[in-house]
């Protein structure tokens, strides 16, 4: 069997033993849905023609959404038009694969919009990328396996996911042509993909017209240049009607952009959302525009305040098919960061939040990592004293959106465990009120539906591991003491005098930097509510306290420990706890496969080796500089 296939969420990917229960006769709609539902019984093993299932599309429960009732003597799955009715199989089956066989179940996305980017190079290789090599690239031009991607759209597609991008939004001359030359190509790739109710969506360049055009400029206000880009959207939208829209990276990490032409990021966006505007399409604007090339010592600028510094005062200037894609904390997909500022401050201004399911700083699915956990957090948020961010989604943010995890790895994301991720992104953005337990739930009673005994101790062990990697990681929200390339590993000092506007500024007495109002000013950019929470070093979260302070490593934490041994006994704890990891694991072994079991046990030890290196790098780093040894007396390298 293709070892893809052997651990896939998806009830209908893993055949199984056959249920406690007749099997099922499916009926009404044909179409792709109904193929769907008859591929997915066969697969869990319900093949014997008993209960009736009908399909039904019934407009008045709206776009997207599906009802599921009845039971052992008759199923009706109804959607709201096609989608929803996938929607409807896929949530029946994966109800039915973790045993339920009563159903009275209405079901909706929260936002309409739930996005995957893949940050595939033409070459294949994956910018960011843990999983092996691209699933839609090979050799410089695009290449798959077809079967491979399907199952991968159905994967998608099982969660809910309803757009893609698939190439990397820094976009290389070559894979800019994909709406030129290779559209034949793109084409195909939104053919495969379509089915599924998943839209295509081209990272696009931003100097295309004269990379491509021969124009000598890209300038949004340049009449030339936005006939270029009509014309080009227009050849586009001919071969690939239901393409959702144009993604965008400009001014940012040295991509030329408005801003370097003298123009602004609502010229930009807006030039290419007039482009695509007759067609029905959609500008993704991407808000990751800092100084990446700050100079260390310069204690003014501060880079989380650039997102909202940029396009705050541009709230009203965007045309109405711009939606802004933010990123969820204003540096970059830390461990622990606050919430973006930008997010829900804008009133005219659709935005979009993004996340990121590949783990570039949260152990590149070498360690075990549940973003889910985090996501809970950032849902949580508050924007005001009664909003949180999960109120504004279907509302301001009818988009989330994250960067993908998977890649042509015969599992799909490198460590088996990390299909939580993958998983628990697409329930998430469907129903942002959803907690991680109940997400890591579910993918693991369909991931682990046969075997059993293993599924408790999985969950928690994957629950837990959002709070054991942050305990071995920088400490208390400060970010970024990672290896200034790869981003795996410790480097306390990597970025510390380097122009990427990331510093933490640690000396022999303190460490961090003053973001209140007395500081950089950085939390005047939230509500009130929110910034006088952080100004005040009581009522910040501790567990952020450095984002936001800097603070003395003799300061007392509410806990009665200094700031210097909450880092040492965390240091400790956390290689502590992936031992426990792997005790529990090991515990498994007659529970699990032995592929499953032994690749999951390879990467727990890599776990080790990493947690061991932060530990020792991190603890000696802070004995160095401060010549105060551990109170419990352990071992810390001089
Ligand atoms: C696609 C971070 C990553 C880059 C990525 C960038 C982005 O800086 O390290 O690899 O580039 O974010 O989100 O655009």
């Amino acid at each position: 069997m293709n070892k893809n296939r052997e651990f896939g969420y998806q009830a209908w990917l893993q055949p199984g033993p056959k249920l406690d229960f007749p099997g099922f006769q499916p009926a009404g709609e044909k179409g792709f849905a109904y193929d769907e539902l008859v591929r997915g019984l066969h697969r869990i093993g319900c093949r014997d023609i008993d209960t009736m299932i009908n399909l039904a599309l019934c407009e008045d429960i709206g776009p997207q959404a599906y009802k599921i009732t009845g039971s052992i003597d008759g199923i009706t799955i109804r959607g709201g038009d096609e989608r929803g009715l996938l929607y409807g199989v896929y949530g029946f089956l994966s109800r039915l694969r973790r045993g339920q066989t009563s159903f009275d179940i209405f079901d909706k996305p929260a936002a309409s919009r739930r996005i995957l980017n893949h940050w595939d190079n033409i070459t294949g290789r994956i910018e960011r990328g843990y999983s092996g090599k691209s699933l839609f690239f090979k050799d410089g031009q695009i290449g798959y396996d077809l079967e491979r991607l399907k199952d991968y759209a159905r994967l998608l597609a099982s969660i809910g996911i309803n757009e893609i991008s698939f190439n990397n939004v820094n976009v290389c001359s070559e894979s800019a042509k994909l709406i030129t030359d290779y559209l034949p190509d793109t084409k195909r790739i939104a053919e495969i993909f379509r089915p599924f109710g998943i839209k295509i969506i081209v990272a696009i360049h931003f100097e295309s017209p004269v990379l491509m055009g021969g124009l000598s400029t890209a300038d949004p206000l340049d009449p030339d240049v936005a006939e270029w880009w009509a014309k080009t959207a227009a050849n586009v939208y001919k071969e690939i009607p239901d393409l959702a829209g144009f993604v965008v990276k400009a001014d940012s990490e040295f991509r030329a952009g408005p801003m370097s032409l003298g123009r602004t990021q609502a010229d930009g966006a807006n030039l290419i959302a007039r482009a695509v505007k007759p067609h029905g399409g959609m500008c993704y604007w991407r808000c990751f525009v800092y100084n990446c090339m700050q100079d260390w010592r310069d204690t003014e600028t501060d880079r989380p305040k650039a997102a909202y510094d940029y396009f705050y005062p541009l709230d009203g200037h965007f045309d109405d098919n711009v939606m802004l894609q933010i990123k969820h904390g204003p540096s970059d997909f830390q461990v622990r960061e606050p919430n973006s500022p930008l997010l829900g401050a804008m009133e005219k201004t659709p935005q979009m939040l993004e996340l990121q399911v590949t783990q570039e700083y949260t152990g590149q699915q070498k360690d075990l990592y549940a973003l889910a956990v985090q996501w809970e957090e950032i849902f949580d948020h508050p924007i005001t004293d009664i909003i949180a961010t999960r109120d504004l989604i279907g509302d301001k943010i009818d988009a989330v959106v994250a960067v993908a995890n998977a890649g042509d790895d015969s599992n799909w994301t490198g460590h088996l465990l990390a299909q939580a991720n993958t998983y628990a992104f697409g329930r998430m953005a469907w129903d942002p009120s959803l907690t991680a337990l109940q997400v890591i739930e579910e993918w693991a009673e369909l991931t682990f539906a046969n075997y059993p005994k293993a599924i408790r101790p999985i969950i928690e062990m994957v629950l837990e591991s959002r709070g054991v990697y942050e305990k071995y990681n920088a400490p208390l929200g400060i970010g970024w003491m990672v290896n200034i390339s790869h981003h795996y590993g410790p480097s306390v000092d990597g970025y510390e005098y380097m122009k990427w506007g990331t510093y933490h500024r640690a000396d022999t007495k303190a460490i961090g930097v003053d973001r209140t109002t007395a500081g950089t000013g950085y939390t005047a950019q939230y509500h009130p509510y929110v910034q006088a929470m952080y100004e005040n070093k009581e009522t910040c979260p501790e567990e952020i306290l450095l984002y936001f302070h800097r603070l003395p490593y003799d300061y007392k934490l509410r806990s009665g420990q200094t700031l210097l041994q909450y880092i040492y006994d965390t240091h400790f704890e956390g290689v502590e706890d992936v031992e426990g990891f792997i005790a529990t694991w090991e515990s498994l072994k007659e529970d699990l496969p032995e592929e499953a079991y032994t690749s999951v046990k390879e990467r727990l030890q890599m776990q080790l080796a990493n947690a061991k290196e932060w530990r020792d790098v991190v603890n000696s780093y802070f004995y160095r500089k401060t010549g105060i040894a551990d109170a419990k007396g352990r071992k810390i390298y001089e």
